[in-house]
């Protein structure tokens, strides 16, 4: 028997998000956040770069966030203060769909953004690349998604429209940051294998540019909690059978570190900029 308190199907998910949040008001001394940024596999140093973190947390010691299961991963929660005086909280615990403990503990930071008051949700991940120009090391913004999930964070008859999900309005103001950014639609699989090169090339008939295992999910809580989304990926590998080499995590992980300077720096001016 689980006693994680999301996993009683009587309770409402939004329910605990509201209680995460009230803790993370009351050990942060922060009454509401503005901005929640979702930090991926290449992105961890944004967080140093966008303000002064004024208050960090262990996630797992906030109500219905689990541990969290990757190296890499910074388990934090962390609030910052702007330069603008704006707040930020930065997600450092994404738990991924393919960790098996249901969408509602995957979309739960989302939620508890949305309750600590952020209207702005930025997703960021590391993700493969279908785009052979797209070398290891380069950001995109996500313009669109396929979910290959087969699931949904949403419960019941609850229509959301998803037009628009990643706000165009949004990567304009990223792209005058930066205008050579590229733009691209993000599949997100099931995980935690690789695609095969079929499946790749299956990714790429229907639409897709990028692969990756998570934000989709996030994305549809987002949009129904009523924030507006910024979503990213770091191209840390081209994906399966379109370069000649196979995958690795070390692989991975090593683009991730070459690139992350350079874009946490980016970041940290989008936010600036927001
Ligand atoms: I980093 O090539 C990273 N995450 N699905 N495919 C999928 N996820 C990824 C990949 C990839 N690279």
């Amino acid at each position: 028997m689980s006693n994680h308190p999301l996993d009683d199907p009587a309770t409402d998910p939004r329910t605990v998000a509201v209680s995460a949040a009230a803790e993370i008001a009351e050990r942060t001394g922060v009454a509401r956040h503005d901005i929640a940024l979702t930090l991926g596999s290449g992105w961890g140093r944004a967080a140093d770069l966008i303000g002064e973190t004024t208050a960090t947390i262990p996630a797992h010691e906030v109500i219905g966030f689990s541990k969290p299961a990757l190296v890499g991963h910074s388990g934090t929660l962390r609030s910052i203060l702007l330069p603008s005086g704006k707040r930020a909280l930065v997600i450092g615990a994404r738990t991924h769909y393919y960790e098996g403990h249901g969408v509602r503990r995957v979309v739960h930071s989302v939620r508890t953004a949305a309750a600590a008051g952020v209207t702005t949700m930025i997703l960021t991940n590391g993700a493969g690349g279908i785009r052979e120009s797209w070398k290891p090391g380069t950001p995109v913004l996500i313009s669109d998604h396929i979910n290959l999930t087969a699931d949904s964070p949403l419960e019941g008859a609850t229509f959301v429209d998803l037009t628009d999900l990643y706000s165009a309005r949004l990567r304009d103001i990223a792209r005058g940051i930066d205008p050579t950014l590229d733009e691209g639609v993000y599949v997100q699989n099931r995980g935690p294998h690789y695609e095969t090169p079929a499946e790749v090339q299956m990714a790429k008939a229907i639409g897709g540019h990028i692969v990756g295992m998570s934000t989709a999910l996030e994305a549809i809580a987002a949009r129904e909690a009523g924030m507006e989304v910024l979503g990213m990926s770091l191209i840390t590998n081209l994906a399966a059978g379109i370069s000649p080499t196979p995958l690795s995590h070390a692989e991975v992980l090593e683009a991730g570190a070459q690139a992350e300077p350079v874009i946490s720096a980016l970041l940290a001016r989008i936010v600036a900029a927001l």
